[in-house]
């Protein structure tokens, strides 16, 4: 089986990401290849930041590798947090902190239209490929569930009456934003793996 490393310090995504590619693709973990930095984030778009963590295994590992960044788009407010989804109630802040700022920012407004983006940035062979996936849904007023990470709790998917933590692992592995980039990594990895 095709092995890879992934490039992340979440491991709520690591998670994720082995068990969307189960059985194709064997995920190596950062702990596997002995990397125990914190990669900085200096980008301003996904694509930059996916990309600035996996060049900066790739460059001081030099295994081949991946990397996710993830934001949440907010239609109401502009498309934040966006890339700035992990800080976005402030430096050292946690989920619970972020949910309650997007909470009360959006206390009044009826537009309530969000989504979820992933940009998967693959280094493989010296070349660089970009796998994109999203998801529409909503922001709901009270936190919902208890499966999945960061803002799950109080994001519903279209077609749900239920947030991703209420679904659980393996609806959320099956319709995700992680999920459709994913998918399109392991089909593009399982038609290179013998380059
Ligand atoms: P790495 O950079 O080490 O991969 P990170 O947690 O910093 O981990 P991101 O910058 O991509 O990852 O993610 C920003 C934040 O967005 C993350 O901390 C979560 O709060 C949130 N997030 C990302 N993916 C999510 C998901 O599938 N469901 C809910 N919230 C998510």
């Amino acid at each position: 089986m095709k092995k890879i490393v992934f490039a992340t310090n979440n491991k709520h995504k690591l998670d994720e990401i082995r068990k969307i590619t189960a059985g194709k693709i064997e995920i190596l973990s950062l702990s596997d290849i002995d990397c125990h930095d914190d990669i900085p984030e200096t980008g301003v778009t996904l694509e930059e930041n996916a990309l600035i963590k996996a060049r900066f295994v790739k460059d001081r590992y030099g295994f081949d590798c991946f990397a996710d960044d993830t934001g949440l788009e907010v239609e109401a407010l502009d498309g934040a947090p966006g890339v700035y989804s992990s800080r976005y109630a402030g430096e050292g802040c946690n989920p619970q902190d972020n949910m309650r700022k997007l909470i009360s920012e959006l206390q009044g407004k009826e537009n309530r239209n969000a989504r979820f983006r992933t940009v998967i940035a693959l280094l493989l062979n010296g070349e660089t490929h970009f796998f994109e996936g999203e998801i529409p849904g909503r922001i709901i007023d009270e936190k919902r569930g208890a499966a999945g990470f960061g803002y799950d709790p109080i994001f519903m998917p279209d077609g749900y009456d239920k947030t991703f933590a209420e679904l659980g692992d393996n609806v959320k592995n099956t319709i995700s934003h992680r999920a459709i980039a994913t998918q399109k990594l392991v089909a593009f990895l399982m038609n290179n793996a013998s380059r």
